[in-house]
């Protein structure tokens, strides 16, 4: 274009600004100026992902007054700012999500496809920030985005791993691991802020001293010093002006690192410790049956604390507040207990930093924390041994000691000569290995303890939290976990998110109670067939999908059955191969039964020294093998096993599935959040009455949910009374086991899953063996329900009209009023820099 064409700039005319207009051509002219000014590159050699970058640099643009003017004016202000502490957030590609929350998805569209381009492969250019595991790291995604709908002030804090969870690939029909390389090609949706950076103390020891007041000091000597760097990024509310912070810390070696090594003339070992020094940072930890004694991931766990909680101070003393009023301005939430060792770093800041009596630091901290539990799984409850603890915080185990020593005077004065008291409260479990509980610094530490669904809550104060609960009843509360319904319906569903919206208005995305007005429409003949047809236009995306990359045809009018989650025994995949292949085994016996079609998916990664779970992967892609190619099943059963179930992945997914398996043992899943993005997509549920899946039968009608499986009620009584798997072992369930162990899926080898097979006839630790009639029986029903399509249709909708429960802003709306004690506080743009200052 040319320059004539420009308006004359006087105060009547307004040129729209490249950097925050939000015309269709100027946002075409901030891309071609990103894709040249950024990239480097014109169009006829820019790549895809020169124009991803190019477009991400535009919206972010158009986020950074929000985002700015956000920070400024929690500065400004004297209000609470919830401080968010996870070792995991699992974000998932920012760019899509932006577009929705900035209410420009439509219009971008439309630039981009005046450019020739295609906005959804734009998007599917940006690899994902994996920086979690599953379910605790989704959660926290979840959250941020919630608490910047809900215009709560907030920060979220976490580490910037440089690797996040591996990429997952199928050879053979087994599990690989591949490096997550999310930082490849560059982040442009975090900004470096060098200026804000803290130093980290690690190993050494500590020297006590009497100063000349007559005071009583310590002074920690380390071994080693890292310093942290924070890594921001812009967290939008939905339609708000806020735009919140996740701040990510990145570990380096201090400036001044090797100045020394250099004087004395020791050049390698200057590059060892800045290696160290870098490590921290490096890489996420899967979550492991043998994470503990991992002294890395100790050091990250202090390393993103330490960091986080010296900012908060400083963020605290820059707003005029004292130290010992610290919790005035944070509190702060311990996501599990991978943070939990800020409760002795607190103190240790306020003891030894900031100079406060022991009481008045007590008293800051306590107020200041509060404790969320994801498990209940006693494997999964962190334990740091002694030695390597103290090797690591020799500080921090003093102050441990002292807060256990206080605290067992008080349980000793409440439970006079009870020994098994002191001996199961006390932070430092005895015996022949010592070692640290944290789950107990972190009871002890905060002021309110809370679960993430009503069943988990129950058995937390039943079970592994029994005697605080008898303690401190006070602190306990449920929290019922909740899913955004921005990414996963209307940036995941667009075609149900029209439909809904055409009939009951869009205020569902901000108040996800108004599903309800979706209710009259249940018994309406044209709805329920525009809903099937958006069900089976979705299901056929993934049909292609899935052709496309595995080469597996399969069928969109069949039940498509699903079960995406990480794979583990007590989520119980092999449950679920057990129906496959008793499925199977009838249609041998009688090839002319008249079966539901289905499609069996699943997806999953299981963590990469967990065997038992590798090796369930490859029960599943043994039986498709076997399955799919069997002349006799005539394509009525397919299996499928979708590699590298990740956000980006699992977006495709949960829309297009009819049936949502949900069947770990009761008791064993603390909510499940994959269960409500299923129900939220229509998907009817199987499951057990576990975690979540109890509230949300509750709030769908049970006469909407496919229920079967022992209760955990049920379940403890099996147990103590002696159970015996082999008390199960006949019919079709012995036929099953006896295939899978005689090599009928294994090419004849009889030994590949023996140890899966063993597992089960002589443990069964989840009871698959006890629960698999009833789950059969319940798959029959499924069948019969979903040969009725109409009044199948009937049970999805309502499914839908009845979660509204299940969006993290009710959640995050019951943290606020119950533990955090805060208030939205809107956010008013304003120039930051009038007069172009
Ligand atoms: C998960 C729980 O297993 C899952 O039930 C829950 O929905 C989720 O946290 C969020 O609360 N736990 C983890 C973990 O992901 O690493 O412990």
């Amino acid at each position: 274009t040319s320059n004539n064409s420009l308006p004359p700039n006087n105060n009547n005319v307004t040129v729209e600004d490249d950097r925050t207009g939000l015309s269709i051509p100027t946002l075409k002219r901030a891309i071609a100026d990103n894709l040249f000014y950024i990239q480097g590159k014109f169009p006829t050699i820019a790549t895809e992902n020169d124009y991803y970058m190019a477009l991400a640099y535009t919206i972010r643009d158009r986020m950074l007054q929000r985002w700015a003017v956000t920070v400024d004016s929690y500065l400004q202000s004297k209000t609470r700012v919830v401080s968010y502490l996870s070792a995991e957030y699992l974000l998932g590609p920012h760019l899509g999500n932006n577009l929705i929350n900035l209410g420009i998805y439509d219009r971008v569209k439309q630039a981009v496809e005046e450019l020739g381009l295609d906005l959804e492969h734009l998007i599917a250019q940006e690899e994902e920030p994996g920086l979690g595991n599953g379910g605790l790291g989704r959660l926290a995604a979840c959250y941020m985005d919630s608490l910047a709908t809900l215009e709560i002030p907030a920060i979220g804090y976490g580490i910037r791993y440089e690797f996040g969870i591996f990429d997952q690939e199928i050879r053979d029909g087994w599990q690989v691991e591949i490096t997550d390389q999310w930082l490849r090609y560059g982040n442009p949706w975090e900004i470096r802020r060098p200026e804000v950076t803290y130093e980290v103390k690690l190993g050494g020891h500590v020297e006590h001293y009497t100063d000349s007041h007559g005071h009583y000091g310590s002074n920690w000597v380390p071994d080693l010093v890292v310093k942290g760097v924070a890594y921001d990024t812009p967290i939008l509310g939905y339609q708000v002006n806020t735009a919140n912070t996740l701040r990510l810390w990145k570990s380096e070696a201090p400036e001044s690192f090797d100045f020394q090594a250099f004087n004395v003339g020791d050049y390698y070992g200057a590059v060892n410790e800045k290696v160290i020094c870098e490590n921290i940072s490096k890489i996420l930890y899967p979550n492991d049956e043998q994470i503990q004694g991992k002294e890395l991931r100790l050091r990250q766990q202090y390393f993103f604390v330490s960091c986080s909680l010296q900012d908060m101070i400083a963020l605290h003393l820059r707003r005029g507040g004292k130290v010992e009023n610290f919790y005035e301005t944070f509190v702060v939430q311990l996501n599990d207990t991978h943070p939990a060792i800020s409760v002795a770093e607190l103190m240790r800041l306020l003891l030894d930093e900031h100079e406060l009596d022991w009481e008045t630091a007590w008293d800051v901290t306590t107020r200041t924390f509060a404790y969320t539990n994801h498990t209940l799984l006693p494997e999964a409850l962190e334990k740091w041994n002694l030695d390597l603890f103290a090797s690591i915080l020799p500080r921090h185990l003093e102050i441990i000691y002292e807060i256990n020593r206080r605290f067992l005077d008080e349980v000793a004065i409440r439970f006079p000569g009870d020994e098994g008291k002191l001996w199961s409260l006390s932070l430092i479990e005895e015996g022949e290995e010592k070692s640290i509980r944290m789950a107990h610094l972190a009871c002890v530490g905060s002021f309110a303890i809370n679960g993430v669904a009503q069943l988990h809550s129950e058995l937390l104060k039943e079970t592994v939290l029994k005697d605080w609960y008898e303690l401190y009843p006070e602190k306990f509360s449920n929290k019922t976990n909740g899913v955004t319904p921005r990414r996963w319906m209307v940036l995941s569903n667009p075609r149900l998110t029209e439909l809904i919206t055409s009939k009951i208005g869009d205020g569902w995305i901000k108040n996800l109670e108004e599903l309800k007005g979706l209710e009259k429409f249940a018994d309406d003949g044209a709805f329920r067939k525009q809903w099937m047809d958006v069900k089976l236009a979705v299901k056929k995306d993934l049909a292609s999908q899935v052709e496309q990359q595995q080469g597996i045809k399969i069928n969109p009018e069949s039940l498509f059955d699903v079960q995406v989650k990480r794979i583990h025994e007590y989520k119980r995949q092999h449950l679920n191969v057990l129906h496959i292949i008793t499925l199977y085994n009838r249609l041998k016996q009688h090839p002319d039964l008249d079966i539901v079609p289905r499609t069996f998916i699943f997806g999953g990664k299981a963590a990469p020294s967990y065997h038992v779970a590798k090796l369930m992967i490859k029960l599943i892609t043994s039986v498709a093998e076997v399955v799919n190619h069997d002349p006799d099943v005539r394509d009525r059963i397919k299996v499928v096993f979708m590699p590298d179930y990740n956000v980006t992945n699992s977006q495709k997914i949960y829309p297009a599935a009819d049936l949502s398996e949900q069947i770990s043992l009761a008791g064993k899943e603390a909510s499940g959040t994959g269960n409500m993005k299923f129900s939220l997509n229509g998907a009817l549920t199987i499951g057990t009455l576990d975690g979540a899946n109890v509230e949300i039968r509750e709030c769908v009608g049970e006469e909407n949910f496919f229920l079967f499986g022992l209760t955990a009620q049920e379940v403890e009584q099996l147990k103590s009374s002696g159970y015996n798997p082999w008390d199960y072992y006949h019919d079709s369930l012995k036929q099953a086991i006896d295939q899978i162990s005689s090599g009928f899926f294994s090419h004849r080898d009889g030994s590949l899953f023996q140890r899966l097979v063993n597992s089960l006839l002589y443990d069964d630790r989840y009871l698959l063996f006890a629960d698999y009639h009833s789950y059969i029986e319940c798959q029959d029903r499924v069948a019969e329900a979903y040969r009725d399509k109409d009044k199948w249709a009937k049970m999805s909708i309502l499914n839908v009209a009845r979660m509204g429960k299940f969006s993290s802003d009710r959640s995050i709306k019951e943290y606020c009023e119950d533990i955090w004690k805060v208030k939205p506080v809107p956010v008013e743009l304003y120039d930051l820099c009038p007069d172009g200052e």
